[in-house]
């Protein structure tokens, strides 16, 4: 089942027999291959007997994007807009709102094809578009590996409620994506788009928000996602399962800021964890690695989609079960004992050296660790007048540093910290019955003075060079 649920149709109109190309909104899936919209985008085409033609919109005004994002993506772009080349695709990258290029380009389309994003906004896009266009616009789910309506017709409670239904499909949709060659040649339209040559020069001439600078420690591209991901399969997936959450340590694959632009494809990075070489199970507590990491990557990030997909208050308090949200107003009135503004926060400057390091890291890295992520987003809570405060600088500091933050894993992520796909807990001051955690449990589990120390030192290093 390559196709089928993958796809859906997001208007009403007939085929327009007048159409010069079949025209592929790259919007979340910014890659050239393993990319379910773009293959099915070449099928129409070769079956209409048409070119194929690719856009991309920018806007300069994406919600909570800045300076690091927009670098990070247009990185990725340059690559993808190579590749695309090769295979006989132009693609149109326009300095225009999305809804406006593809309406643009659209009008001279016998067909649309867009790839499928879970957010307000990209959802309000495609809305739009569907609306003003008089050709056909079809959706492809193209950065899950099971579609989410196949998953489940309903917001999942939690992991364990949408883990068999996503096993359940997993031998159906755990397949290799076949790459079709294009029949007609690229149209070559002449001086269409912005030029992603000289990107600094771009970047710097573009009117967006400067509140977080790009980092040199990710580069965007499909290529840079492809060498992180060999060389975790090849030194850290064997220890995955022993050492992922120990944050002094570097066994992650950080494929997120790549996921979050849609630079690599879920399910490639899937079929190259189950196909790697066997590994046995970790000595700690005997989980397979593979297992460990297929978990992550498929059961809990489809989980955030399903979560921004039902819930439209992905991004507010609201969004949180019953008993969490009454816990949490239960306990709002509680004294705490250290409390902090965002400045404070935003700066790394409270009592606790573990906090500021991950603070730190996440603004000079754009990525905190995994396990540090979770801490750093209940210390807010437990340190903030409120908890819709604290949610809410939570998500903005989320979404300003980390490179994959405005994506639906940093959504539940965030309210996750704050009982989301979680249980009750013995209750406590401030927190209630939401899951605590504390400084002495992360000294318990790792050493994570040398967390602290390596994060100084990159600190250093930073304020050497810069
Ligand atoms: N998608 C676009 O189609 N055009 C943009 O200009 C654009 C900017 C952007 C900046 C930061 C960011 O995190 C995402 C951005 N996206 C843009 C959307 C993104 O690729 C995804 O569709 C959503 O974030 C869904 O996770």
């Amino acid at each position: 089942m390559i196709y089928g649920e993958r796809v859906q149709r997001l208007n009403d109109e007939g085929a327009s027999g007048a159409g010069r190309y079949v025209l592929y909104w790259m919007q979340r899936a910014q890659r050239a291959t393993m990319n379910h919209a773009l293959e099915f985008a070449v099928r129409k085409a070769n079956e209409l007997r048409l070119p194929l033609l690719a856009v991309f919109g920018i806007t300069q005004r994406f919600p909570e994007a800045n300076t690091r994002s927009y670098a990070f993506m247009l990185q990725g772009l340059q690559e993808t807009e190579r590749a695309l080349h090769e295979r006989g695709v132009q693609l149109v990258v326009r300095m225009q709102p999305p809804v406006e290029a593809v309406r643009d380009l659209g009008s001279e389309a016998a067909l649309v094809v867009v790839d499928r994003s879970y957010l307000r906004v990209p959802r309000r896009w495609r809305a739009r578009v569907a609306r003003r266009l008089s050709c056909p616009l079809v959706q492809v789910e193209s950065d899950v590996v099971v579609p989410v309506e196949t998953a489940s017709s309903k917001e999942e409670y939690a992991a364990y409620t949408i883990r068999p239904k996503i096993h359940e499909h997993l031998d159906a949709f755990l397949v290799p994506l076949e790459e079709t060659a294009l029949q007609r040649d690229s149209l070559g339209l002449p001086g269409e788009g912005v030029a992603l040559g000289d990107l600094e020069a771009l970047l710097e001439r573009m009117r967006i928000n400067r509140s977080a600078d790009r980092v040199d420690t990710f580069r965007g591209g499909s290529s840079q996602a492809d060498e992180l991901l060999d060389d975790f399969i090849a030194h850290k997936l064997e220890s995955y399962a022993d050492r992922r959450n120990d944050p002094s340590l570097d066994y992650l694959s950080h494929m997120s800021p790549y996921l979050h632009f849609g630079q690599i494809s879920p399910l490639e990075i899937a079929l190259r964890i189950r196909g790697a070489e066997e590994i046995g199970p970790a000595k700690g507590n005997g989980e397979h690695p593979k297992d460990a990491y297929l978990e992550e990557l498929i059961v809990r990030r489809e989980l955030s989609m399903n979560f921004c997909a039902y819930n439209p208050e992905y991004d507010a308090l609201t969004c949180l079960p019953d008993w969490a949200r009454e816990t949490l107003e239960a306990h709002a009135g509680d004294r705490r004992e250290y409390v902090y503004d965002q400045r404070a926060f935003e700066a790394g400057r409270t009592h606790d050296p573990y906090w500021n390091a991950a603070q730190q890291e996440m603004v000079l890295t754009g990525k905190m660790h995994g396990y540090m992520r979770m801490y750093w987003g209940k210390k807010i809570l437990e340190w903030t007048p409120s908890p819709e405060e604290a949610h809410r600088i939570a998500l903005e500091l989320n979404n300003r540093y980390e490179l994959d933050g405005r994506d639906p894993n940093g959504f539940t992520g965030v309210a996750w910290c704050f009982g989301k796909h979680d249980r009750a807990w013995a209750e406590r001051d401030v927190y209630g019955k939401v899951r605590y955690m504390s400084a002495g449990g992360l000294e318990r589990k790792f050493d994570i003075d040398a967390y602290v120390q390596k994060i100084e030192r990159l600190e250093a290093s930073q304020t050497r060079e810069g």
